[in-house]
């Protein structure tokens, strides 16, 4: 049996201090008693959810597909129409079973100019198989990946649409990684190490630019069903510890602390992994997980019930706005 969620032990908690607070404005949107004021624009999540419908709409974004392909060129033109600096960097990536993958990451860079940079990342690509289904005669169908892989997606794009409009004073990179979610297939009995994220593995040593760097990353994965929880990731705890104490801790101050978990969740194996571990870059990952259940997954992770009945504009919200806020406190 494959082992993809792992507990680290020994492990240390680092508490960063309080997040700074700005005192001036209105509250923007907020909803549920905002503790704080802040410049930051309002998360629309019905445009956000739009964003997810948008990719889910062109069919399962499996790798040498037309739907990959179209849904591609959309992301990088949307993203150019929100006025980043697109990079479209093709690679042709070898999965768990020799298949070829022709495979894209989507860069979009705002503020191309300025130093001090905070890089956001989700997977594009949806899984081929609904190797979770309940029914095994299914295991072998692509899922929609609404909520994985679109949601992180869509979400990014709305704050790619806030951020063309009204500029942070950091530079902001928005990465949609594709390849990440081609992983061995749980009907397969053999292992073959780091299957998954092919894509952020390629970027990750293959820069869009030489020597890249960010402060910090972060990485939004399944974001977007209803009644997701975020506990706070394990690896995210070990290399960048106070990123998400202060990200758990905005996010408690808008009043998502529903979402937001305060307490520790698993370690799962995931793009950030791969961007950290290239770049040296402290990166989290915020993830529908609940340790209390089987796989740390949500019933219908990989499975066909990831479709859009699973998204949740609520959701969306919770995760939209905390980034937003995060990037607009710096
Ligand atoms: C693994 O299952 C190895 N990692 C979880 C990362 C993932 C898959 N995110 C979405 N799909
Ligand atoms: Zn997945």
């Amino acid at each position: 049996m494959i082992r993809l969620i792992y507990t680290l032990l020994g492990f240390a908690l680092l508490s960063c201090g309080s997040t700074g607070t700005k005192e001036n404005g209105a509250s923007q949107g907020i909803t549920k008693q905002p503790t704080k004021t802040a410049a930051a624009p309002v998360f629309d999540a019905d445009s956000a959810y739009t964003y997810v419908a948008n990719q889910v709409a062109f069919g399962p974004r499996v790798p040498n597909t037309p739907a990959h392909k179209a849904c591609g060129d959309y992301l990088a033109a949307e993203l150019q129409r929100l006025g980043a600096k697109v990079y479209q960097q093709e690679a042709t990536l070898t999965a768990y079973d020799g298949t070829r993958l022709e495979a894209r990451n989507i860069i979009g860079s705002f503020d191309a100019a300025n130093s001090e940079r905070i890089l956001l990342f989700a997977h594009w690509d949806s899984r081929p198989y609904a190797d979770h289904d309940p029914d095994p005669a299914h295991y072998k169908t692509p899922i929609d990946g609404a909520d994985d892989g679109a949601s992180g997606v869509g979400a990014l794009l709305e704050i790619a649409r806030q951020i063309g409009q009204k500029k942070p004073n950091v530079g902001i990179d928005i990465i949609f990684f594709d390849a990440e979610d081609y992983g061995t297939p749980e009907f397969v009995n053999s292992f073959t190490p780091n299957s998954w994220c092919l894509g952020s593995q390629f970027w990750a040593k293959n820069p869009h630019v030489p020597n890249y760097t960010a402060r910090y990353g972060i990485l939004l994965d399944m974001v977007g069903a209803r009644g997701a929880t975020f506990f706070k990731e394990l690896q995210s705890l070990r290399f960048a510890a106070p990123i998400v104490e202060m990200v758990w801790s905005v996010a408690r101050d808008l009043g998502y602390g529903k979402f937001f978990i305060n307490a520790d969740g698993g370690a799962i194996t995931d793009d950030h992994q791969y961007v950290h571990a290239g770049r040296n870059i402290p990166c989290i990952d915020i993830i529908n997980y609940d340790p209390e259940t089987k796989s740390g997954f949500a019933d219908y992770w990989h499975t066909r019930k990831d479709n859009m009945e699973n998204i949740d504009k609520e959701t969306l919200k919770a995760v939209g706005q905390t980034v937003l806020e995060v990037i607009y406190r710096e």
